[in-house]
């Protein structure tokens, strides 16, 4: 055996959010948002699911909290629930709300754990919906006042904050695809979404340097690591079209570029935007946009594989073919493909050029429930995680800035449009008795935290 070691400040964490693990919906004066109200519209979960008790977690932190200790785990990324700060999206502060994550930053600190805090993953203030949600240029405002907010109820603990999670979920995938909430299919509303996150983003981090002194401020992308499926022109364009939607969509104006020409005009072209363009784009918001940030966070599950037929259900697209028969495939049918992470990491740092990396995700839902002796034999999760540690290691080789790395999730809970029936935890959660067991994923991950590496044959 040899040890694949990593730097010496490398922080090993995990990750989860406040709508998918919290509960305690209606309490301490909590405002609804919009995963409550999509959750509970029927059709729009899988097994008609919703976050109303999820892992408790909102009453159980201070347990959740000492099984991290347990584990060894040296960061942990968690999201503020929007809602439970500011109940109806702006105006008067619900003091309850802050109470809860004031007393999970002392935990956590306490613990000797640091704390990164994701300001907005997902539960937008349903009464910020009603006006228009984040097409509105409104939004954007409104997401600095409550930044504003919890900088200063925070700030003096907390130093590594992130603005958003995953611009292209809150935006596409929310609005163009209808997937997650709000469930609009709308391309216009999507676009004109994607900008205002952005806006927001830029719009926040000076409010964040502000009231925390010696923050280190980002955002989390999911990224999309693609490839043509062939060498033929018409599978580049499928590919070139891909990364623009995914990827280069977002990282060009966070990098100082404007939103990608190419793609700026497919989209007008099949009538997403008008023949004016991206019209929605003020002056100075690139600027804004562009603002220097000290982290990029990377959240990574899959590749994409494309070719340039269309299939009927998604017209917008070229469709993702599986070209490896070999690979192994997750419960949500991701294809497991480390060295996509790899590729992808090389890639940011030579396009991009950010300060440092994180990975804020990385892991995979496998449900693998507790045999006889209580113990959780999660053998494909461990080894997606090792192949995807030393991924993540070559692309470091490779000049890479990778500070750290946060595992999804630090336990099973609610995924969003499929409910309970996907488990990413690295620690398994009884719904029915709220009991936490670490995944032998868990206690491995332990051993690497430890060794500060990874063990290989
Ligand atoms: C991320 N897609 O979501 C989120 O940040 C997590 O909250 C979530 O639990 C995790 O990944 C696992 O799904 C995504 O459709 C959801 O491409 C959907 C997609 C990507 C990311």
């Amino acid at each position: 055996m040899a040890l694949i070691g990593f730097p010496k400040d490398f922080l090993w964490g995990t990750a989860t959010s406040s709508y998918q693990i919290e509960g305690a919906a209606t309490e301490d004066g909590r405002g609804e948002s919009i995963w409550d109200r999509f959750s509970k519209t029927p059709g729009k979960v899988g097994d008609g699911t919703n976050g109303d008790v999820a892992c408790d977690h909102y009453h159980r932190y201070r347990e959740d909290i000492a099984l991290m200790k347990s584990l060894g785990m040296q960061a942990y990324r968690f999201s503020v629930a929007w809602p439970r700060i500011l109940p109806t999206g702006r105006g008067k502060v619900n003091p309850k709300g802050l109470d809860f994550y004031n007393r999970l930053v002392d935990g956590l600190l306490e613990a000797g754990i640091t704390p990164f805090v994701t300001l907005y993953h997902w539960d937008l203030p349903q009464a910020l919906q009603d006006q228009g949600g984040w097409p509105r240029r409104s939004t954007a405002e409104a997401f600095v006042e409550y930044t504003e907010v919890v900088a200063r109820a925070l700030g003096d603990r907390v130093k590594n904050w992130i603005t958003h999670n995953e611009p292209w979920c809150i935006s596409l995938l929310s609005h163009e695809k209808g997937l997650h909430a709000p469930g609009l299919k709308d391309f216009r509303l999507a676009l004109a979404a994607s900008h205002h996150v952005l806006l927001s983003h830029g719009w926040a981090v000076p409010v964040i340097r502000a009231a925390s002194p010696g923050a280190q401020v980002g955002i989390t992308l999911n990224l999309s690591p693609a490839e043509p499926a062939s060498a033929s022109a018409a599978d580049y364009d499928a590919f070139r079209h891909h990364d623009g939607y995914f990827n280069r969509w977002f990282l060009d104006p966070l990098y100082g570029r404007h939103y990608p020409a190419d793609m700026i005009a497919d989209y007008i072209k099949a009538g997403h935007l008008p023949s004016e363009g991206f019209t929605v784009v003020q002056p100075g918001d690139l600027e804004a946009i562009a603002v220097d940030t000290d982290f990029l966070g990377v959240n990574y599950y899959n590749r994409a594989v494309l070719r340039s037929d269309k299939v009927p259900e998604e017209k917008n697209h070229p469709r993702t073919v599986h070209l490896a028969p070999e690979s192994e495939w997750t419960e949500m049918g991701w294809e497991v493909h480390p060295d996509s992470l790899r590729k992808l990491l090389t890639r940011l740092h030579v396009d991009y050029g950010p300060r440092k990396l994180y990975v804020t995700e990385n892991g995979a839902s496998f449900s693998t429930p507790p045999d006889a002796q209580g113990r959780v034999p999660d053998e494909k999760r461990l080894n997606f995680l090792r192949d995807h540690f030393l991924a993540a290691r070559k692309a470091m080789d490779a000049g890479a800035p990778l500070a750290g790395y946060f595992v999804w999730s630090f336990m099973d809970n609610f995924e969003w449009d499929r409910g309970y029936a996907q488990r990413f935890g690295i620690v398994w959660v009884d719904y029915k008795t709220q009991q936490r067991i670490p995944k032998d994923s868990a206690l491995w991950y332990r051993d690497v935290i430890k060794a500060n590496g990874v063990q290989v044959p």
